[in-house]
């Protein structure tokens, strides 16, 4: 079956992460987040993969090129974000029989992906306790009978996971028409095929759909999580690594430091001397962690130096971020209330009692910057000496 894979998103709720890089890209453990997606589907058996792209589609074809993990890769472009159906017509030209839709920013259980494909027709479904904010699929004896979106009233607790197998008809389905939102929803697709054929639910206890940076650290949190211990590179006698900590060829541990799993220190970065990194956290590719820094459930993407005394807790920081001495990120508020985060403007709950700062590219702190819970630096901002940074900028 081909997999259709939707990574033509600009991903505008996770800036300033995705400024410069397609959300589809961001780092999710050992890898992008689309390329979980990608690899949920060839572990599946897709007998090719058909990726949707769009804003910033150049890094995206430069990461999968023409044939990944042996399995044939094509591109489809959407130059206009008219919404998830529109995105799977740009792709019709590639399709010719039974095919998957998947989103490119969503997190999949790979045995529910591969059920899915062994069922088709079929959706992935995910039992949550409030479905309100998804699309909620009604079943009768096995079969779904029914899909309400964002429904006052749920008539079950069955969320659409955004994982769909259709068969090969389904492709002169894919124009309908705009939705209350103005979008062409994949889910009138689907509704389509609720009405003509047999369409089978399958349920996973475990997904997640990436919006929202916050959304970025836990799916970090739970990809690192499955991560096996593996020291490719150079650990100093005096470090101590605990659990599953995967330190890749080209890095560097020195001594003194202490790690403590799940952590991934990916190529070419190094920590230490005489630092704490604790899980879940990714070290990214020449990263740096230097002296007496501790570093707690976070992501530092590729080239960003937390050089020394510094704390960073529960925090995303993008790529060439650089933390002056002694900057110090709070990640929890004295009320114990969650932290809250803006989104497009708008304040909101991020549902974590704990959550730091997300930094974009490049941006700089003076020497002693302290950073309050839920903030947001945008790309290449910096602070003053002895700051306290309390509003986003
Ligand atoms: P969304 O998360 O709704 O959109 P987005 O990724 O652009 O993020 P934001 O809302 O923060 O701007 O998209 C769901 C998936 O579908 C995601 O993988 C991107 C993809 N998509 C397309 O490929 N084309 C589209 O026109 C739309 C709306 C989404």
């Amino acid at each position: 079956m081909k997999a259709v894979v939707l990574a033509a998103g600009e991903g505008t709720r996770i800036r300033p992460l995705s400024t410069a890089v397609p959300k589809p890209m961001l780092p999710v453990a050992d890898r992008p987040l689309a390329a979980h997606t990608v690899d949920a589907a060839v572990d599946a058996g897709a007998d090719e993969i058909v990726l949707v792209v769009g804003y910033e589609s150049e890094t995206v074809e430069e990461h999968f090129g023409s044939r990944y993990r042996n399995v044939p890769v094509s591109y489809a472009h959407q130059t206009e974000q008219a919404g998830t159906a529109h995105a799977v017509n740009t792709a019709r030209e590639h399709l010719d029989g039974p095919f998957a839709v998947l989103n490119g920013d969503n997190l999949y259980d790979p045995d529910a992906i591969e059920q899915l494909f062994d069922a088709c027709p079929a959706v992935c479904a995910v039992e949550v306790d409030d479905p309100r904010q998804y699309g909620v699929l009604s079943t009768t004896d096995g079969t779904v009978t029914d899909i309400v979106e964002k429904p006052a009233d749920p008539p079950t607790n069955l969320a659409n996971a955004g994982a769909y197998a259709f068969p090969a008809e389904a492709r002169r389905w894919l124009d309908v028409p705009a939705s209350e939102r103005g979008e062409h929803e994949i889910t009138d697709v689907l509704a389509r095929v609720i009405g003509e054929y047999s369409v089978t639910p399958i349920t996973t206890d475990r997904w997640m759909d990436v919006g929202r940076p916050w959304e970025l650290l836990e799916a970090n949190e739970w990809k690192a999580g499955t991560l096996e211990r593996r020291v490719d590179g150079e650990v100093s006698d005096a470090a101590f690594l605990e659990g599953d900590v995967i330190v890749e060829e080209g890095a560097t541990v020195r001594s003194g430091v202490v790690v403590e799993g799940p952590v991934l220190v990916r190529s070419g970065a190094t920590i230490g001397p005489n630092a704490y990194v604790r899980g879940a956290t990714v070290i990214g590719t020449d990263a740096k962690v230097g002296h007496s820094v501790e570093v707690k459930n976070s992501v530092l993407s590729s080239g960003a130096t937390v050089g020394h005394l510094s704390y960073v807790g529960d925090s995303v920081l993008g790529r060439n971020v650089n933390f002056g001495a002694g900057t110090t990120v709070a990640n929890l508020r004295h009320d114990g209330d969650p932290v809250r985060f803006t989104v497009k403007g708008k304040r909101v709950s991020t549902g974590r009692r704990k959550f730091g700062v997300v930094a974009g590219d490049r941006v700089k702190t003076g020497i002693n910057t302290s950073l309050t819970p839920g903030l947001k630096l945008d790309t290449g901002t910096t602070t003053a000496p002895g700051e306290t940074v309390e509003r986003d900028r």
